[in-house]
């Protein structure tokens, strides 16, 4: 039976509309429909192609579903060998690159460079034929990849037919498969509901997911595509640089980074590096570098390929943020306020530019899930300052009682059902993730963080009272209480090990120093659970007085901005609690005073919408208290200076942010000015 002419013309424009949703939602991240009616349109074509087999074309939106499963991958001869980079880690490797580039160009020019990210994901090769994709293959050696067409198709970001014109009869179009960092939490929240294994990475679960026989496996994985550069074809495609060839790509449908540009010389790489490397928290896919190309084709051409890899491109790599360690041993830590949190004991590994001895395993439940034992081999990660995790184990290096496998040398983690600081039991609430330590502050390591909570700059701001000198006065049964600090004379402390008599005076004058203060560090130091500084900011502010917030009950709390229910049944816990009233008192009699604030809602907003940036050294504020006063009087403090800046307030040895203030034309004011603008507001 012949096709009817307008299921023809419909099929053809289901076809044509369901790219151009596609390349819209992936090529230009500019979505144009919901996704329901994206489903619609799909089916109603996958509806027309059932009854009229004939319909069906090789690049309908219809064959990204998956095929039939393979025994194996083919292997797919490459028209151009992928090439790999070269590395550079250390800025002088850059400006050696950058010297090879020059010399190999007989030029004392500075270079123009396209830059863009590292995508940490795996490089793959697409072929075009008359427009139209053809086989899609993994990189593989270089020379012989992987055939993984079945599993490319399954993208809706690869383009089936490239859009435009302009290209060659055949070309091979370079880029990195990858799964963005919240489609990869996506599909692991899947994996676990389902019991199936979780993947360590985002790199790993691309590669997992891209590497199935069966495609339809493939097709429900959440998979992207980047592209950036071209194998055969490149000679016919009359652009003058690798940024023109980016915008090519682009225009026929690839999605290609928009982080890219083009900069000059050593320096302009550098910079570059420097500024991705700050956006790399933000980004919404893992990179582990960027990648430096001379920008001028013809260039590149001449500086041509050592071995197998190109003169004229390096990829600056960040230092590896993931590393493989085995564990030592398993101990538990005892937090300020009690919690137990397991850590594990590594054998040294450079990871993420520090050596790391130690990682944190959260809490009990995660140490179950990743089944984590000691002498286990382990990913550990180290990204930016977060404090080093155990990602995963590696089942296979897992040590076993013979040669021949069989049963695993160590039994799973346990926590412990004491403390092993102070012997108390540990207790985990019905819903709660962590276990904790009933010891209070009977704990010596409950008690000691106490008191470098209580003595720490933000709250007490003790100088001289460090974490060592804590362990020791604790140790030496000196001091139970922060209390107990208040007491100490010149003569005790000059007793301790490490400890002179200069020393001693310097402590026991800052000690007594802390007596004045202020209430919302005094509130903050009391080290109440989920009462951080902001929060003890504002019941300051709000109540004015400590007996009001001592004496409040949970519905008053919960009217201070953002005291929720948790918080406030955490502060009428503090307070119900005898012994800390006690030691309050007690702190109270060793003569500690504020000058009661001032309740938020009845002083004027002086400062109200008005932006300040504090630099340098104020002569008698402290930093956190001249920020404290800013905000009670309704003004903001950021931590830059832009245009939007009212004033910056400038102390000693201001640096740059002066500079910037200066160049912007933006007032700079001195601490007597801001003590003005405090008590009589701006004159505007
Ligand atoms: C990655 N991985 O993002 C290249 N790469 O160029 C970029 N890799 C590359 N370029 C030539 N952006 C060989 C590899």
């Amino acid at each position: 039976m012949a096709v009817p002419a307008v299921t023809v013309e419909r099929a053809a424009w289901l076809r044509a509309e369901l790219d151009r949703h596609n390349h819209a939602y992936y090529g230009l991240d500019a979505p144009t429909i919901p996704d329901a009616e994206y489903d619609r349109l799909f089916r109603e074509l996958q509806g027309l192609e059932a009854e009229y087999p004939e319909l069906l074309t090789a690049d309908s939106p219809t064959q990204r579903v998956g095929a039939a499963a393979l025994k194996e991958f083919p292997p797919r001869l490459h028209g151009v060998p992928m090439l790999s980079l070269n590395n550079a880690f250390a800025p002088e490797e850059v400006e050696a690159f950058d010297k090879r580039v020059r010399d190999g160009l007989e030029t004392i020019a500075a270079i123009d460079y396209a830059v863009e990210p590292k995508f940490d994901g795996l490089a793959i090769s697409l072929t075009y034929e008359n427009g139209l994709f053809t086989c899609g293959a993994t990189r593989g050696d270089g020379v012989t990849g992987e055939d993984v067409t079945p599993n490319l198709r399954t993208l809706r970001c690869i383009p089936l037919r490239l859009r435009g014109e302009g290209w060659p009869a055949l070309i091979e179009v370079r880029g990195e498969v990858l799964m963005f960092k919240a489609d990869f939490a996506e599909l692991n929240a899947r994996q676990r509901e389902r019991g199936d294994k979780e993947f360590a990475n985002p790199r790993n679960a691309a590669a997992g997911s891209l590497r199935q026989l069966d495609s339809k496996i493939t097709a429900g994985r959440p998979l992207s595509f980047f592209a950036y550069g071209v194998g055969a074809g490149s000679n016919e495609l009359a652009v003058r640089t690798h940024g023109e060839l980016m915008d090519r790509l682009a225009g026929w449908g690839f999605p290609v980074a928009v982080e890219r540009g083009v900069v000059t010389g050593s320096r302009g790489l550098l910079g570059y590096f420097a500024e991705i490397g700050e956006k790399r928290p933000a980004l919404p896919y893992d990179i582990d570098g960027v990648v430096y190309k001379v920008n001028r084709l013809d260039w590149q051409d001449r500086l041509g390929f050592v071995s197998r890899a190109p003169r004229f491109a390096i990829a600056h790599k960040f230092p590896a943020e993931e590393a493989l360690t085995e564990v030592l041993g398993i101990d538990v830590q005892v937090g300020r306020t009690g919690a137990i949190t397991p850590v594990a004991r590594l054998k040294p590994v450079f990871v993420g530019g520090v050596t790391v001895t130690n990682a944190t395993l959260h809490n009990e439940d995660e140490v179950r899930r990743k089944d984590v034992r000691v002498g286990d081999t382990v990913i550990v990660r180290r990204a930016g300052d977060v404090i080093p995790e155990v990602v995963a184990i590696v089942p296979e290096k897992r040590p076993t009682r013979d040669l021949f496998g069989g049963e695993p040398l160590h039994p799973p983690f346990e926590l412990p059902k004491t403390c092993p600081e102070c012997g108390s039991a540990v207790t985990r609430g019905e819903d709660e993730a962590i276990a904790r330590c009933t010891g209070g502050l009977y704990c010596p390591a409950q008690r000691k963080q106490a008191l470098w909570h209580f003595a720490a700059r933000r709250a007490m701001d003790i100088e001289g009272l460090g974490d060592k000198l804590v362990d020791q006065l604790v140790d030496a049964g000196l001091v139970h209480s922060p209390a107990d600090l208040y007491g100490l004379s010149v003569e005790t402390l000059a007793g301790l090990e490490r400890m002179g008599e200069k020393s001693a005076r310097n402590l026991v004058a800052a000690i007594a120093q802390s007596r004045q203060t202020t209430l919302a560090r005094f509130i903050f130091a009391l080290g109440i659970r989920n009462v951080g500084e902001a929060t003890a900011r504002d019941l300051a502010r709000h109540f004015g007085q400590l007996e009001g917030i001592m004496g409040a009950e949970a519905i008053a709390l919960q009217q201070v901005p953002d005291v929720g229910p948790v918080v406030a049944a955490s502060i009428v816990a503090f307070f119900n609690e005898s012994h800390n009233r006690e030691i309050i008192a007690r702190l109270l009699a060793a003569g500690l005073q504020w000058s009661e604030g001032q309740p938020a809602d009845s002083g004027p907003k002086l400062l109200a919408g008005k932006t300040l940036v504090l630099t340098g050294t104020l002569p008698t504020l402290k930093r956190d208290d001249a920020k404290a006063m800013i905000e009670a009087a309704g003004g903001k403090v950021a931590g830059s200076v832009s245009k939007k800046t009212d004033y910056v307030v400038a102390g000693e040895e201001a640096g740059s942010k002066l500079e910037k203030a200066q160049e912007l034309g933006v007032s700079v004011i001195d601490e007597a000015e801001l003590l003005k603008l405090l008590e009589k507001g701006v004159e505007e």
